[in-house]
């Protein structure tokens, strides 16, 4: 018997399935190191975690990154989180949805890739702790993130199946609720799925008043088609989700979400050939379109005519792997090749005259990947995975410029900006070479112990290289702080080693890690010195490429007592560190942990969880980033699943987040820029939400 590692949001942290542990049998078990474990028809290998968005108050699938050691969530607003892991975040951590990497259409990403697909029609999210395999993304620098939507599943004898659930939740703290519904009809052949969503929410409140503004309105669908052949040997899957999210609140940013909408389209096939080669393919397609503005979510007509502001973003394009694995040595060996084609444009107006500016116009970034990818075992109780990849990243950007306000004088600094980015070669090609190997030792029945190493590359945002007019547009950076591009920037080089032991009991589990990463090159803002762009705005700070390096651990652990109960819990920290200057990175998560004690049946689960982070004191300077104080929550949660046969299927929760009503401010959600905050200035970070209570219901069938 062994623990599984998928995490119900419901209330626990392994999931609450009666009994605590899920054993495999393996035809083969000495050889094995510790087992892969299958849950709910997805395969988790250990030293992989998989939350499963259950039951809860969340309807974003970021926030579901809480639950997951190292990880944290940058959230700007309740539909944009940014996944933070091990202090990386943004550009330099994958993220991906059914095989398709969604490139955010917001220059500020307040449609982050988790935002497109809600929890509520999300299967798992997963997350290999420690070094992602360079098969597992093209750039995955700071991890990688697979968050897997529902797709139903083929019959697995004669006749039709039909097959759906529905999600629905109601949250006091935010009068929010949400409602989903996803259905499956299939036969051994076919299957057809179709699933919607929809979500509402108001500002959070807390002890200070309301959170403003924290409203949210987001809707959301998906259809596939899936086609298996009768030896099953290949399979054929189409699939298209769509977002449409209204006026949202990101506060921590310069303006809010007046919509995004836009689909993405992914094509799969999968094939074994000779009964020994699998392929598999992927294609994808999006097309998202953004806007946001500065007064219709704060301050409204208090917002003078002259500030008023808004911005249309777009992001279009197509990305496709394909990769072939075979047998070789006591190993698997996968090559493959993988890109994506993403162009990006952002302008900025005031409605109600004629400036306008193109602060990214025809911005493209192109990737072009191979790699090859050997894993097995080598020798007995010892397991290697070898791995390497070459990418070639290829970015340009159109001419850009503005009319009116700074641009009305061609003498002007904005003119003058805009002229000498035109003047430049914006065509930039980085050529980077990513290496991977992992050992696992199989020390005995319950202990592996793993060490890797990795490098890794990235190669610079497209606003980090473009952004010529001092603004915001910071991909979330959310520090308030005015930023300008440099095209010459070189891609950053990560070279990360990580040790990792996990030990399993029948009744108890800990796995320990601990990591250390230099990131040669990394980039990050410092002060601009182009009298130009300090013109615009004094304190612009302007990308660079700087050394860094970051340091820390991660455990979780867990046992089972009495049968029925259990204790899970969870340590994350990590120390960012400039290694050029005396400074610390900006907005890395302070040191966090969560106990949980829960009673776990069939029939019921009930329990209590303590959540507590520590004061972040080491903050950066360069980006004047303010520091915070720790706190405690404590939480109830209920959930009962009745096991008459009449009713099977249905499960309801309930509980009460954060009971005592504790007032704390959220290290990693900004800094507020909304006038009209209650009792949060502008510049001082936003608060968490107070006392909540909620109640779901969902049914599966
Ligand atoms: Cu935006």
């Amino acid at each position: 018997m062994k623990p599984i590692y998928l995490k119900s949001v419901s209330a626990c942290l392994l999931v609450g399935t009666g009994m605590p542990v899920i054993a495999l049998d393996l035809a083969d078990a000495e050889k094995e190191i510790l087992p892969t474990m299958v849950v709910e028809g997805e395969m988790l290998t250990p030293g992989v975690v998989g939350v499963k968005p259950d039951i809860g108050g969340v309807n974003d699938a970021a926030a579901l990154l809480q639950r997951v050691p190292g990880a944290n969530v940058n959230s700007n607003g309740p539909l944009s989180g940014i996944a933070q892991y091990r202090g990386l975040f943004g550009d330099r951590v994958n993220v991906i949805s059914d095989g398709t990497t969604y490139k955010s259409a917001c220059a500020n990403a307040m449609d982050t890739p988790l935002s497109h697909v809600p929890t509520s029609l999300t299967e798992t999210l997963s997350i290999k702790r420690g070094i992602a395999s360079v098969s597992s993304g093209i750039e995955t620098l700071g991890g990688n993130i697979v968050q897997r939507t529902r797709r139903g599943e083929f019959a697995e004898e004669e006749g039709i199946d039909f097959s759906g659930k529905t999600t629905n939740g109601v949250n006091s703290v935010n009068n929010a609720y949400y409602t989903s519904i996803f259905g499956n009809v299939a036969n051994e052949n076919h299957k057809f799925r179709v699933g919607g969503s929809r979500e509402e929410g108001g500002n959070y409140d807390w002890d200070g008043g309301e959170n403003v503004d924290t409203s949210h309105e987001r809707n959301a669908g998906m259809l596939g088609y899936g086609y298996r052949t009768d030896d099953k040997n290949h399979e054929f899957d189409f699939s298209y989700n769509y977002n449409d999210t209204h006026a949202t609140g990101t506060p921590s940013l310069p303006m809010d979400i007046v919509y995004s909408r836009g689909g993405v389209s992914n094509f799969n096939y999968q094939g074994l050939l000779a009964d020994k080669y699998t392929i598999n393919t992927e294609f994808s397609y999006q097309d998202i379109q953004h806007q946001m503005d500065n007064y219709s979510l704060r301050g409204g007509s208090d917002i003078s005519d002259a500030a008023q502001r808004v911005s249309d973003n777009t992001s279009r394009g197509f990305g496709y792997k394909v990769s072939i694995g075979m047998p070789l040595y006591d190993g698997n060996l996968l090559l493959g090749a993988d890109g994506d084609n993403i162009e990006h444009d952002a302008h900025i107006r005031n409605p109600n005259n004629a400036l306008s500016i193109k602060n990214f116009n025809n911005v493209s970034r192109d990737r072009y990947g191979v790699f090859a990818e050997w894993k097995g075992e080598f020798t007995r109780d010892w397991e290697l995975e070898l791995g390497t990849r070459v990418n070639l990243v290829r970015m340009d950007a159109g001419n850009v410029g503005g009319v009116s306000g700074p641009f009305a004088n061609p003498a002007s600094a904005g003119s003058k900006l805009a002229n000498n980015f035109n003047a430049k070669k914006h065509e930039k090609d980085d050529l980077n070479v990513d290496v991977v190997a992992i050992l696992t030792h199989h020390l005995n029945n319950d202990l592996d112990v793993e060490l890797g190493f990795g490098r890794k590359t990235r190669s610079p945002s497209y606003q980090e290289r473009y952004l010529w007019l001092p603004l915001n547009a910071t991909g979330g950076l959310a520090d308030g702080r005015n930023y300008v591009g440099d095209i010459e920037l070189k891609p950053e080089v990560s070279y990360q080693a990580e040790l990792g032991f996990n030990w399993q009991l029948d009744t108890a589990y800990i796995m320990p890690r601990i990591f250390y990463r230099y990131v040669e090159d990394y980039i990050q803002g410092t002060p601009a010195d182009d009298p130009l762009a300090l013109a615009v705005s004094s304190t612009t700070l302007q990308y660079t490429n700087v050394d860094a390096y970051l340091y820390g651990f991660d455990i979780e652990g867990g046992f089972w007592f009495h049968d029925d109960w259990k204790v899970d819990m969870m340590v994350s920290y990590v120390r960012g560190r400039r290694d050029d200057v005396t400074d610390n990175l900006y907005r890395i998560a302070p040191l966090n942990g969560r106990i949980g004690l829960f009673y776990d049946t069939a029939e019921w689960l009930a329990g209590t969880e303590i959540i507590g982070y520590d004061d972040q004191n080491e903050t950066s300077n360069y980006n004047d980033e303010v520091e915070s104080p720790g706190y405690f929550l404590w939480n109830l949660r209920g959930q009962y699943r009745p096991q008459h046969q009449a009713v099977k299927g249905i499960q309801v929760g309930f509980g009460i987040e954060n009971v005592l009503d504790e007032s704390y401010r959220t290290h990693l959600s900004g800094l507020n820029r909304n006038g009209t905050n209650d009792a949060t200035a502008v510049g001082e970070h936003l608060p968490g939400p107070g006392r909540n209570f909620y109640a779901t219901l969902s049914y599966d069938w």
